[in-house]
């Protein structure tokens, strides 16, 4: 069944009390045009259901606290029509038991998954549920095969722009970030967007990050000659921050590029961080002693809690678009980006402002005091030609006196 144009997006909740496991599915999801909450616990799960009416529900049956059969009452009391999933590491026999249940107390159960959970199974799943869900936005995303993208990433089809972040003062080159494109024969350009979320959730982004990695450090390295002290950011994907071979990998990486690890900026969002901290922790403080900086990308929109953040290795804070493009109108928008620069200035971050389209925004931010800004007024992201010819340049969107 189609989704009706201007209707909102089909909601899924997953409820599993490992992170890994809910980003996942949440990535997924997100695949199939699905907007996906997570749930840690029973407590939560409840108050989500009884809060949010949703289409599908992801139920992992052994959570550490409770049995996930529990929320299936609550899923009765508060009027849900949503489609289950269920999830779980018992045998086949305990989930076709707590799908009879289900269908007992008057649920749809759309089927059942063992654990590790098998991400092309789930997708395949939720692509065949009857109604409303899983349609809007498949014609956009689902239909590339996952084996297209992998023959991609082995021949090269992925290539790298970059993206200059400058000194809002002097206008003056600091640094570059890699924002990937898959050039695909079969697909024309394809945007990360569609490509790094499936990438995810079919186990080929380790793969394709090193990729990037690699061809960017390759192609940035001759920069450095015109401009020694300038910086390459690379995004990483949340899941790269649960693979604890990462260290080794990019390490790996620098030994052969003839780039210093000072030189390579790794950017992580929030959300990466808060999915296993402990792992994530782990990574990040044996990349900063290999002497890798890391960023905070998209500050401000993810769910950290900012002791816990502030308490990891970060070298930098990207202050997210979304305050960066309101600041001229919402007036709260300011006050928040002058409490990011102190917080900044003190604790020792360098400190960016991404989406900067215009120079009154330029203009005000560096009134507020932030050092340094990327966005369209300075360059989109350009091509490896482009960029190395405009490296010359040595003031970039000269700023009105
Ligand atoms: O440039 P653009 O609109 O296409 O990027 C869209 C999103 O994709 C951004 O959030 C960006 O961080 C992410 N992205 C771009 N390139 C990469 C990449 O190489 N790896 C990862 N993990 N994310 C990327
Ligand atoms: O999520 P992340 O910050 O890594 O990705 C940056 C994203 O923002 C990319 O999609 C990039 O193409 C886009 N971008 C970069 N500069 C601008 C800008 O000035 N305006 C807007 N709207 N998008 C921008
Ligand atoms: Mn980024």
């Amino acid at each position: 069944m189609q989704v009706p144009a201007g209707s909102p997006s089909p909601r899924l909740l997953v409820v599993d009390d490992e992170a890994v496991q809910r980003l996942i599915v949440t990535r997924a999801a997100k695949t199939l045009g699905l907007a996906a909450d997570g749930a840690a616990t029973l407590a939560e799960a409840v108050e989500r259901v009884q809060a949010v009416a949703y289409d599908v529900v992801v139920l992992d049956l052994g959570l550490r606290d409770h049995d996930g059969i529990e929320l299936l009452r609550s899923l009765r009391e508060a009027g849900s029509d949503a489609v289950l999933v269920f999830v779980s590491g018992f045998d086949e026999r305990v989930r076709q038991a707590a799908a009879r249940l289900a269908a007992a107390l008057g649920l749809r159960v759309a089927g059942t998954l063992g654990k590790p959970l098998q991400v092309d199974r789930l997708v395949a799943l939720l692509r065949a549920l009857p109604d409303r869900v899983g349609s809007q936005g498949a014609e956009e995303t689902a239909e590339i095969d996952p084996a297209l993208l992998a023959a991609g990433i082995e021949n090269n089809e992925i290539i790298c722009l970059f993206q200059p972040k400058v000194t809002l003062r002097e206008r003056r080159l600091v640094g570059v970030e890699v924002l990937s494109r898959w050039r695909s024969p079969a697909l024309g350009l394809v945007r990360p967007d569609r490509f790094i979320p499936l990438a995810e959730c079919t186990g080929l982004i380790d793969r394709l990050t090193y990729r990037i990695l690699e061809q960017s450090l390759r192609l940035f390295r001759p920069w450095r000659q015109q401009q020694p002290d300038m910086t390459l950011a690379v995004n990483l994907s949340p899941i790269s921050l649960t693979d604890l071979a990462l260290p080794e990998r990019v390490s790996a990486a620098l030994a052969g590029s003839e780039v210093p690890p000072a030189a390579l900026v790794l950017e992580v969002t929030e959300g990466a961080v808060m999915t296993d901290y402990v792992a994530a922790a782990d990574i990040m403080t044996r990349l900063r002693i290999r002497g890798v900086k890391l960023s905070i990308d998209d500050f401000g929109t993810g769910h950290a809690s900012l002791l816990s953040l502030l308490r990891l290795p970060f070298s930098e804070l990207k202050i997210d678009q979304s305050f960066v493009r309101t600041c001229l109108h919402d007036p709260e928008a300011p006050k928040i980006i002058r409490a990011v620069v102190s917080l900044a200035r003190e604790l020792g971050l360098q400190l960016v402002a991404e989406g900067i389209e215009t120079e009154e925004v330029a203009a005000l931010l560096t009134q507020l005091r932030c050092p340094i800004g990327q966005g369209y007024l300075f360059a989109p992201p350009l091509s490896h030609t482009a960029m190395t010819e405009r490296l010359r340049e040595s003031v970039w969107a000269e700023a009105v006196p």
